[in-house]
């Protein structure tokens, strides 16, 4: 196989509340581009939106990317939680406060489910902070399983979300 064949396009959850989100999305976004074996292909507006879970922290900042890769599943999930942990993430409440969470959503076509690796990433096609961004850059992506980001976006509440300029 050449090694062209081999490149995978994976989709990354990218959100922050803690230490001016804003800018931590951003630097996620340049992170992800230095990251070994992948280029940087698309990156969505970002979003304001309110948080899922616990009600008392701070709103979020979420934005999906689209990554060129050669890495395989596993190894691109630990490169995130590496860029994860540099950004300083210390607290591991469940669904709580972050300065930075980088979630695998799709990795290709692959349905993967094994400790520590669930792709699509769980709770996808529910979730506004998710859908919306993917929906202005990719609305005919395909979630392996369940079904295009237009169609699964249809269905979503959008309250709560609001695109930055
Ligand atoms: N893991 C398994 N599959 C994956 C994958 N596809 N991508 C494992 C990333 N990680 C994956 O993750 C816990 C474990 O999941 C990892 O060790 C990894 O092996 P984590 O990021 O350390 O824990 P977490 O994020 O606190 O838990 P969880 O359940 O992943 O939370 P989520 O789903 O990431 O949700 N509200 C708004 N508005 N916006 C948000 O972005 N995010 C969360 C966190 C809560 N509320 C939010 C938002
Ligand atoms: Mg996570």
């Amino acid at each position: 196989m050449t090694r062209d064949e081999r490149r995978v396009s994976a989709w990354v959850g990218i959100g922050s509340n803690l230490d001016d989100p804003e800018y931590q999305v951003r630097r996620a976004f340049v992170a992800l581009a230095e990251l070994p074996d992948t280029e940087l292909r698309v990156q969505s507006p970002l979003y304001r939106t309110a948080p899922m879970g616990p009600q008392d922290q701070p709103d979020y900042i979420n934005a999906v990317a689209e990554l060129d890769t050669g890495l395989e599943a596993d190894a691109l999930l630990a490169q995130l939680q590496a860029i994860e942990k540099r950004a300083g993430r210390l607290r591991e409440t469940r669904w709580g406060p972050r300065v930075l969470d980088l979630d695998l959503l799709t990795y290709g076509r692959e349905c993967i489910s094994r400790p520590g690796l669930k792709v699509p990433h769980p709770g996808i096609g529910e979730r506004n902070f998710v859908l919306l961004p993917l929906l202005s850059v990719a609305p005919d992506l395909e979630i392996p399983g369940l079904g295009p980001v237009r169609q699964l976006a249809a269905g979503i509440d959008r309250e709560g979300v609001e695109r930055l300029e």
